[in-house]
């Protein structure tokens, strides 16, 4: 560690960004192999940032610090337990963002709207407008998505969840633009059958004309006990029955459900200009080995009642028990650069934590790890990395850049981001780009909301939640 600090200290002195502003980030260039002088060169070049974050623990590598931090009213209330971009939702040119607190009022739940710009301080406070759950441990806020106009009228829309309505049946709340300032969250879309969990995971779509909302239900046993369900609602509906198309698992071992839905999120992985499906379904059990979980990809659009199975066009196993493979995903950004939108997968449960990343227009069946995905980051032990991904453009270069969070890293938790392009090999040591560093809490990074930009600089900004330690951090890009 000693060694890489002094060699990065030179190169930086030397002046390592490029005059065009383009980063020689991983994948540039082949990636270098994981010793400690070639991870010296692409992490100098891209860390030589000309603002002035600091090394704040003296490993070589530069902290970012949040540009604003939220904190809960009490302890518990689990702020962070959902972070989503909501778009421009007020008109003023930057995008806005929502928060989930599943935790408040003895889990009834809230969501937060934050009005871009948001400053530290109290969530209550900052936020322009406050919703509580109306019923009793429903946990209101569990998920929340938005950034896209499902109404038509031309500014984007807000969906929250309360996966526990009714003790588990689950219920969404769609939250029009217009309904922005309003109180109440209204009347909620239940799911179809008690333990369904309805509205466990959100993301909205554009899967034809007005964007519709992929909603999971994990729990829903349409195709088996506990195959679960992913809805494709469009926004304006007012019932469950309403869903364009139910994505459904099946019954795996004969005994097993599959829990499909437990995730969900959206992207335009061929091009169509249809954002696609990406899910994940940890529960779902392997030649009798439980929970190694999965990943599917699935191309819009779809309609009427379909397997997943029959109509993923990837599918991504785990590898050993309870890998719980599918608690985090990301896609809806372009990695690579060839245009379409690919697939980062979140893998904390395998060798002490990884992440691997594949072309959305992968096909057929692979294991996590296997050759053909385009890309890996490999943990230090036990550091869980992979808890949380997401997928922003942090330095506005067009491509999406990797963040991995990496909460039990041993000097701190952080989420570590590493600029697009990037394929190949890449580790923590030294292809880290920058390390998003907020509240010191064990589950720091589980929840990235990819926000766009929210403060007008054309480069992505982000929301990091860590509903244990009831904080949520800002970080913009640059
Ligand atoms: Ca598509
Ligand atoms: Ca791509
Ligand atoms: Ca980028
Ligand atoms: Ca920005």
């Amino acid at each position: 560690m000693k060694a890489h600090w002094l060699v990065v200290v030179a190169l930086v002195a030397c002046g390592g960004k490029d005059e065009s502003g383009e980063t020689d980030g991983p994948g540039t260039t082949p990636p270098p192999p994981a010793d400690a002088d070639a991870d010296a060169d692409t992490d100098a070049d891209t860390d030589a940032d000309t603002d002035a974050d600091t090394d704040t623990d003296a490993d070589g590598d530069v902290d970012q610090a949040a540009s604003a931090g939220l904190s809960a009213q009490f302890p518990g209330d689990t702020l962070g337990s959902a972070v989503a971009g909501a778009g421009d939702v007020d008109g003023d040119g930057l995008r806005d963002l929502i928060v989930g607190a599943s935790g408040v009022t003895s889990s009834s739940g809230a969501a937060f709207f934050l009005a871009s710009p948001v400053t530290s301080g109290l969530v209550n406070s900052v936020a322009t407008n406050t919703w509580l759950g109306p019923t009793p441990a429903e946990r209101t806020g569990e998920a929340v998505t938005g950034g896209l106009d499902g109404d038509g009228d031309g500014r984007a829309d807000m969906v929250v969840g309360a996966w526990l309505i009714g003790g588990g049946q689950g219920g969404i709340y769609m939250m029009s633009s217009t309904a922005v300032t309003s109180p109440s969250l209204g009347s909620p879309i239940l799911g179809a059958a008690a333990s369904d969990y309805f509205g466990a995971s959100l993301a909205m779509a554009a899967t034809s004309g007005d964007a519709a909302v992929f909603v999971g239900a994990y729990g829903s046993d349409l195709a088996g006990p506990q195959s679960g369900t992913v809805y494709v609602l469009p926004f304006t509906a007012t019932n469950q029955n309403q869903a364009t198309a139910r994505l459904n698992g099946g019954v795996y071992d004969k005994l097993f459900g599959h829990g499909v839905g437990w995730n969900v999120a959206a992207g335009d992985l061929d091009g169509d200009g249809l954002d696609d499906l990406v899910t994940g379904a940890p529960d779902q059990y392997k030649d009798g080995i439980i929970d190694t979980g999965a990943v599917y990809l699935a191309l819009a659009p779809f309609s009427g009642d379909l397997v997943i199975a029959d109509v993923a066009t990837l599918i991504v196993d785990g590898v050993g028990k309870q890998n719980r493979l599918g608690e985090a995903i990301a896609t809806g950004g372009d990695i690579d650069g060839d245009g379409l939108d690919d697939v980062l997968i979140g893998a904390p449960n395998i060798n002490g934590g990884t992440a691997w990343w594949v072309k959305g227009t992968a096909t057929g069946r692979m294991t996590i790890g296997d050759a053909a995905f385009d890309g890996f980051v490999d943990g230090d032990d036990l550091s869980r990395l992979g808890a949380g991904v997401g997928l922003e453009d942090m330095n506005g270069d067009g491509l999406a850049d990797l963040l991995v969070a990496a909460p039990d890293n041993e000097e701190l938790p952080h989420v570590a981001v590493f600029y697009g392009p990037a394929e190949g090999a890449l580790d923590l040591e030294g292809n880290v780009a920058k390390r998003l560093v907020g509240q010191a809490a064990s589950d720091f990074g589980l929840q990235i909301g990819a926000l766009g930009d929210t403060d007008g600089d054309g480069k992505g900004d982000v929301a990091i939640g860590a509903p244990l330690g009831d904080y949520v951090s800002i970080f913009l890009g640059e």
